[in-house]
């Protein structure tokens, strides 16, 4: 059990009533699961979730939903969105899953990040879009196997930025940054936060949750640590604090988990015990952050909280991420 649970201060993520907010008894055609939204507001204020749909074949594509409030009343596109091209991407060919959407002023599009399954393995592939309809893909940037990447909004010191978690054949599945002049070409591959060890939460394999969350002290960086047990896996998100001009820098990192698995729709499903968050929106004031999350690989989730208040925290409980014993 999350020690979440026992301690209502730790509950910086509260769980909206009507969880869980799609399911696949929502969707215009027949599906076997829907889960891992990347999310944004669109100028309208509208909420766009662009949602990961499993088909009763096994394989993924992803969907986009609309609603005014974020919560409800979701308008679902009628037919996939987004799904594999696999003549001229042959990266995609068991699937496209876990997207991330960021807004990127400097190129007036939207920058979806994405995991391109296939018999190699799963890899990163970077597509663009304006209007969530029409879709131009720049292709299959981190070969496998990689996955759970986002860029970063703008540029830093010129270059264009990207979170990813590459698997090291050593052992040992940590988040990474690596830069590019245009977006196709990447180098420069930084370790920003490393798994830890034994029985920590966050042991062995992490990866990014949903985009960086802009704060007054840096980027927040929100993370899931997966921990394996006889049971199976725990999937649980914990909190970086990264350097705002300097974002391979690990300010703070939390030694505790702040969100997992409790309820029914997040313990019971296809994958259960899994949280595992894609997406965010964040209000007007800057600070009311709405997560959205797969529960369980099988419905979309939401929680809310506030910005301020995870920074303060990290704060509180978080330490320098190189003091932390690994
Ligand atoms: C990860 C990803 C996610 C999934 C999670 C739990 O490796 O594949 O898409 O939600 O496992 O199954």
């Amino acid at each position: 059990m999350s020690t979440q649970a026992r301690d209502p201060r730790q509950r910086l993520l509260r769980r909206h009533s009507d969880n869980p907010v799609l399911t696949a008894r929502h969707w215009p055609y027949f599906v076997n699961t829907i889960f891992n939204a990347g999310a944004t507001r669109l100028p309208s204020g509208e909420t766009l979730l662009l949602c990961r749909v499993e088909d009763c074949a096994g394989r993924s594509h992803l969907c986009a939903a609309r609603s005014a409030n974020g919560v409800s009343d979701w308008a679902i596109d009628p037919k996939p969105a987004f799904e594999p091209s696999v003549e001229r991407y042959p990266e995609e060919a068991w699937g496209v899953e876990d997207p991330r959407v960021v807004w990127m002023p400097e190129l007036g599009q939207y920058a979806i990040t994405y995991t391109c399954y296939s018999p190699a393995g799963p890899g990163v592939s970077l597509a663009l879009t304006g209007d969530f309809k029409t879709f131009e893909r720049v292709g299959n940037v981190m070969p496998p196997e990689d996955k759970d990447a986002t860029l970063l909004p703008e540029r830093v010191d010129g270059r264009w930025a990207m979170i990813h978690r590459p698997v090291s054949p050593m052992g040992g599945a940590h988040i990474w940054m690596s830069f590019s002049p245009d977006l196709t070409h990447w180098g420069d591959h930084t370790i920003v936060l490393r798994a830890r060890r034994g029985p920590w939460w966050d042991a062995n394999k992490i990866g990014l949750s949903p985009p960086l969350i802009p704060s007054h002290e840096g980027w927040l960086l929100m993370y899931h640590g997966v921990k394996q047990t006889p049971a199976g896996c725990l999937y649980r998100i914990g909190l970086a604090l990264l350097d705002r001009d300097k974002p391979t820098r690990c300010l703070l990192r939390s030694n505790r988990w702040m969100f997992g698995p409790e309820t029914e729709y997040e313990r019971t499903g296809d994958v259960g015990d899994v949280v595992f968050p894609c997406g965010y929106t964040l209000g007007d004031d800057g600070d009311t952050l709405r997560l959205y999350y797969g529960a369980a690989d099988t419905c979309i989730a939401l929680a809310t909280g506030s910005v301020r208040e995870m920074v303060d925290w990290l704060k509180e409980v978080g330490t320098p991420s190189d003091a932390v014993d690994t």
